[in-house]
C-alpha cells in the first residue's frame, strides 16, 4: 500500500490545471495493470487516473496532474470534494461511533436528515422520510413504497431513462447496451412511454409536451389499464439518458394524469436534485408536487447516502419491518449530509448553480453558433450538456465525436464526461465549488478541443 504522505484535498488544494504526464500516467498506468488483475472487466472508466487529492474543482492525480473537475464524480460531490462542513461533521462522527443499524438502535442525526428533506421537498401536505445507502435502493423503496399504498403492480417509466443497475432498476432504465445486455430477464410489470425529448420530437418542440401527454394518457388508459398502475417515475431532467429537459408543460400534464387516474407520481431526482441546477429539487422548475420523490448522489457529499421523501399516509402504508437494510442511513452519511444542508445555506449554493449555468450556456451558445456539429445546447444551473450530431442538419447522432472531443478534454486537464442514449451527448457537472477562473478555463478547453477535431475531421 502506498500513499504515506499524500496531499490532502477540500478547498485549500491549489486551484489550477496542470498537465505533467501524459493521460494517464505513468503511476495511473502501473495501477490500472493491477486493477485489471484484481476487478473484473465489467467496470468501466470514463478517465483513467488515480486520484491523490480534491477540491475546490479541481482532482489531483497520483502522477500530479491535476484536472478542471466537469463531472463532480457524476452530480455527487455538488458542494465540493471534502467540503469543510461535510469533512468535519462525518470525522466527529467516525469518532463518536460508526454504526449502530438503525433498526437497532436509533440516533437523532438520521431524524436531522430527515426533518431537512421533509422541509424542503415539494411533496404537498405531511412527509415521511426513509435514508438509504444508494440511487438505486432509493428508486426500489419509492416502488415498494408506492405499490404497497396503492395495491397495484404497475410502474409506468419513460424512454432514455435511467433508475439504477439492480434487478428492478436495470428494467426501469431504457438503454440496453451496456446497462441492460445480458442481464434478463428483467422485473415483470415495467412500461415504457416516450419522453418528451424536445430535440428528437419526431413533429419537432412545439407539440412535443403535448403529444407526449397524449401518448402516456393512451398507455396508461387502453394499454395497461391505470388501475393496474401503482407510479409514474420520472427523472425531472434525465440524467445518463443526455440531460434531455422535458419539453416545458410536459411534467405537469404527468402530474395531471396521474392525479386523474389515482396514480402517483415519483420523481426521481438522483441526479438533478440537491442545488445541482439552482434549486434544491429539479422538480421545482416545473412547479409540480410528486407524491414520493428520490435523492442519492448529492445528498450526502460523496459518502454512500439516498432517500425517499414522500406523503406521509403513503410513506405509513408499509407495517413496520417492511423497510430498512443494515447500512441504511449509516451515521457518517448522516452527518455528512447535515454538512451538506450547511454548505448550501452558507455559501448561497442556489444561486451559484445558476450563476455557473448563465456562464455555461452562454459559452456554449456560442460555440454552437460556430459549430454545426452541436445541435443542441440543454439543461439548467451546474446540469448543462451538448448533444453531437453529424454537421448533416438531420440530427445524426455523432457519439465517435463526443468520445473524441472528450479524450482531447482529458490529454488538456479538463474531466467531462459523456452521455445520451445514443453516447452522443457531452454533459457538464461542475462542483459549485469551482472558482470562474477554473469554470472559464475549462470551457475555453473544450472550444479548442472541439475546433481541433472539428478541424481533423474534415
Ligand atoms: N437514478 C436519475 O442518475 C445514477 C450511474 C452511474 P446509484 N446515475 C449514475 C453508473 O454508470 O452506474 C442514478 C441516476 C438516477 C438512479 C441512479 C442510480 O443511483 O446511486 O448509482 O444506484
Amino acid at each position: 500500500m502506498s500513499g504515506v504522505s499524500r496531499p490532502a484535498g477540500g478547498p485549500d488544494l491549489a486551484q489550477v490545471r496542470r498537465v505533467v504526464s501524459e493521460i494517464p500516467g505513468p503511476r495511473s498506468r502501473e495501477l490500472l495493470a493491477r486493477q485489471r488483475k484484481l476487478v473484473p472487466a465489467g467496470l468501466g472508466a470514463v478517465l483513467p487516473v488515480f486520484v491523490e487529492a480534491a477540491g475546490g474543482g479541481v482532482i489531483v492525480d497520483a502522477d500530479g496532474n491535476s484536472f478542471i473537475d466537469f463531472g463532480s464524480g457524476i452530480a455527487v460531490t455538488t458542494v465540493g470534494n471534502s467540503a469543510p462542513a461535510v469533512a468535519e461533521r462525518a470525522a466527529a462522527q467516525l469518532r463518536r461511533f460508526t454504526h449502530t443499524c438503525f433498526l437497532v438502535n436509533p440516533y437523532e442525526s438520521y431524524l436531522d436528515v430527515c426533518e431537512k428533506l421533509n422541509e424542503l421537498a415539494p411533496v404537498p401536505g405531511e412527509k415521511r422520510t426513509i435514508l438509504v445507502n444508494s440511487g438505486a435502493e432509493a428508486v426500489e423503496n419509492a416502488v415498494k413504497i408506492a405499490r404497497a399504498a396503492t395495491g397495484r403492480p404497475g410502474v409506468v417509466v419513460f424512454d432514455h431513462a435511467f433508475h439504477g443497475r439492480t434487478l428492478l432498476t436495470m428494467s426501469l432504465t431504457a438503454k440496453n447496451k451496456p446497462y441492460k445486455q445480458g442481464f434478463g430477464p428483467f422485473a415483470p410489470e415495467v412500461h415504457r412511454a416516450p419522453m418528451a425529448y424536445p430535440y428528437r420530437w419526431p413533429t419537432g418542440p412545439v407539440r412535443c409536451a403535448e403529444e407526449a401527454a397524449h401518448a402516456l394518457a393512451d398507455l396508461l388508459d387502453r394499454q395497461v389499464g391505470a388501475e393496474n398502475v401503482a407510479a409514474v417515475l420520472v427523472e425531472p431532467i434525465q440524467g445518463e439518458g443526455g440531460f434531455v429537459v422535458p419539453a416545458p408543460g410536459f411534467l405537469s400534464s404527468v402530474a395531471h394524469i396521474c392525479r386523474a387516474r389515482g396514480i402517483l407520481l415519483i420523481v426521481d431526482e438522483i441526479q438533478a436534485g440537491i442545488a445541482r441546477t439552482g434549486r434544491m429539487f429539479a422538480c421545482e422548475h416545473e412547479g409540480i408536487q410528486p407524491d414520493l420523490i428520490t435523492t442519492a448522489k448529492g445528498l450526502a457529499g460523496g459518502l454512500p447516502l439516498g432517500a425517499v421523501t414522500g406523503r406521509a399516509e403513503l410513506m405509513d402504508a408499509v407495517p413496520a419491518g417492511g423497510l430498512g437494510g443494515t447500512f441504511s442511513g449509516n451515521p457518517v452519511a448522516c452527518e455528512a449530509a447535515l454538512g451538506v444542508f450547511e454548505e448550501i445555506e452558507a455559501h448561497g449554493l442556489l444561486e451559484r448553480a445558476r450563476q455557473i449555468g448563465d456562464t455555461m450556456l452562454e459559452h456554449l451558445g456560442g460555440l454552437a453558433d460556430a459549430y454545426a456539429a452541436i445541435g443542441d445546447v440543454r439543461g439548467r444551473g451546474a446540469m448543462i450538456a451538448i448533444e453531437l450530431v453529424e454537421p448533416t442538419g438531420d440530427r445524426v447522432p455523432a457519439p465517435g465525436l463526443a468520445a473524441r472531443v472528450a479524450r482531447r478534454c482529458h490529454a488538456d486537464g479538463l474531466l467531462v464526461l459523456t452521455a445520451g442514449s445514443y453516447g452522443n451527448v457531452l454533459r457538464f457537472l461542475p462542483p459549485l465549488s469551482i472558482s470562474d477562473a477554473l469554470l472559464e478555463e475549462g470551457l475555453t478547453i473544450l472550444g479548442e478541443a472541439l475546433a481541433k477535431e472539428l478541424a481533423s475531421a474534415v
